[in-house]
């Protein structure tokens, strides 16, 4: 049995954060797929077993079950000595990036996502929001990234690995991320991680649910 299961599917962006992480670590691990499509998070068997919280995705080791991706990533670095930040200055300005991520970033790409991909609303004004809010972020994240090749210190942190999260699904964002120029580079890099690999590769998915 591997080291570490992570509750996950492969639609989910947060999942993929800790799968990516747990993946370029080259930790034991394994996927234990959770159909969100049928309701399973918002079950009382799960929110009772794994997360209170009735998401996705939970990490199991060592008879621990952490939730919340940032929370994850933050344990992995803290067992691995990987993708960590080197000093106490630098911890604040990961936590810092994750949590816009978690806030601005990565909160309405997933929900722009889910409404056109899964939830096919096609455009509203709700996602005409999203979008605005979603080039917002990236403007922000795009100048961050104009005299630098991570978020980060120089080099790939978690606060990388959090951000990426739901960029790589490519078409299914709806978003023009062709038009932010240091993103691209940045995710190119990213990319270029030895271990890297697409969340679709990483984790099972629903049957006809992506673009795949
Ligand atoms: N801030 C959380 C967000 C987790 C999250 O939103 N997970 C979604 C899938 S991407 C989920 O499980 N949603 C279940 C539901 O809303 O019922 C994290 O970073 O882990």
């Amino acid at each position: 049995m591997a080291d570490y299961r992570l509750y996950c599917m492969g639609e989910s962006g947060n999942a993929y954060k800790a799968a990516l992480m747990l993946e370029l670590c080259r930790l034991s691990w394994e996927p234990v797929w959770v159909d969100f499509f049928h309701g399973e998070t918002r079950t009382a068997e799960y929110r009772s077993t794994f997360n209170e919280m009735g998401e996705v995705p939970v990490l199991e080791h060592d008879g621990k079950k952490l939730s919340q991706s940032g929370v994850i990533l933050d344990y992995l670095t803290e067992v691995t000595g990987q993708f960590g930040a080197k000093d106490a200055d630098e911890r604040r300005e990961v936590w810092r990036w994750i949590l816009f991520d978690n806030h601005k970033f990565t909160a309405s790409l997933a929900t722009l996502r889910y409404l056109i991909q899964f939830a096919k609303t096609g455009e509203t004004p709700v996602t005409e929001f999203l979008r605005a809010r979603i080039i917002n972020a990236l403007k922000i994240v795009d100048h961050h990234l104009q005299d630098k090749p991570f978020i980060v210190g120089g080099r790939p942190t978690i606060a990388d690995l959090s951000m990426v999260g739901y960029l790589h699904y490519g078409d299914e964002l709806t978003v023009p991320l062709g038009d932010f120029a240091n993103v691209s580079r940045w995710m190119d890099a990213v990319k270029a991680l030895p271990g890297w690999a697409h969340p679709y590769d990483l984790m099972p998915s629903a049957p006809g649910k992506s673009s795949r």
